[in-house]
């Protein structure tokens, strides 16, 4: 039962190269409700989806095609101008993305939704409406939605993801050697840092693993005092100048992504699940989670 249960968690993960093949080719052949250039942005999700909104920032920003800001959706600033706000939740239900929907609409400011099913209750709510009802999931853990939605974003800003990178990342399986550490730290500059922050989610959500994430930069001012033997520190793109002697030398593991970050985040999909199963845990029923988190 237990091996039954945890088939889909690994199968949505597997299946993630054929998503991206697929957002890949519906971004080229253009999505409607995606910001214009130039077009002041925020972009909303809570839990995974503000990771998603996270990276998209920082890329939109990075590719010059606008000012890009990110927020929970508690945390949304409602004094401020946006031409769009990107509404991103894999569940369409999430109470605090429904009330913030409402609120925009109230307020006539411009929003597309960004979700799994296309007939969701944040539908009614917003201008626009992306499904992507071929990545959705069945696991509370969220996995092919979140990086099958940024494929089509980092499509549209002319970066598409490494499809291949993306199959030799599920080939690979989880390395051995990073598997059920007793803790994780996660680094990444720039977009890559919404990916960090990603991967410690996933591993504290399916693993229940104490995990950290930080601006690579930031790594030095403070968080490396919890480096040491056994411990991990995984950057999900290239290190910085001046990090690598300091981490090695803590006797710390330390491992630097390769390839395409995004692809990066697979191994680490990977290796929450493979850290649940050794701890006796099932990843496809994570302790005190819900797939989406409905208030009233
Ligand atoms: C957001 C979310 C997930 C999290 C958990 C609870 O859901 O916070 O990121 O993994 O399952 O829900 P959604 O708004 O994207 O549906």
């Amino acid at each position: 039962m237990e091996a039954q249960r945890t088939v889909h968690t690994r199968a949505e993960i597997e299946s993630q190269p054929d998503c991206w093949s697929r957002a890949i080719e519906e971004a080229r052949a253009g999505l409607p409700g995606l910001p214009v250039a130039g077009e002041r942005v925020a972009a909303v999700g809570c839990g995974t989806s503000w990771f998603v909104a996270q990276a998209y920032a920082a890329l939109r920003e990075e590719a010059g095609a606008g000012e890009t800001d990110a927020f929970t959706a508690t945390a949304y600033p409602t004094g401020r101008r946006y031409d769009r706000v990107l509404l991103i939740s894999r569940s369409g239900t999430t109470t605090e993305i429904l009330d913030l929907a409402a609120a925009l609409r109230d307020a006539a400011v411009v929003t597309t939704s960004f979700t799994g099913p296309a007939d969701t209750p944040l539908r009614a709510l917003t201008s626009d409406t992306l499904a992507f009802a071929y990545a959705d999931e069945r696991s509370v853990v969220q996995t092919r939605f979140p990086t099958t939605v940024l494929a089509a974003l980092r499509t549209a800003l002319g970066d598409p993801p490494e499809v291949a990178d993306a199959r030799a990342a599920v080939a690979g399986g989880a390395p051995a050697e990073l598997v059920d550490r007793p803790q994780y730290t996660f680094l990444g500059t720039g977009w890559q840092y919404g990916l960090a922050q990603e991967a410690a989610l996933k591993m504290r959500e399916a693993a229940g693993a104490w995990t950290e994430a930080y601006p690579a930069m930031e790594y030095r001012h403070g968080p490396i005092a919890i480096a040491a033997p056994g411990r991990v520190v995984w950057a999900l793109g290239p290190l910085p100048d001046g990090l690598t002697e300091p981490i090695t030398g803590s006797g710390a593991t330390l491992r630097v992504a390769e390839r395409d970050p995004l692809a990066e985040l697979i191994a680490v999909q990977l290796v929450a699940v493979a850290t649940a199963q050794a701890r006796g845990l099932d990843p496809d029923a994570p302790r005190r989670l819900t797939r989406s988190v409905i208030l009233r």
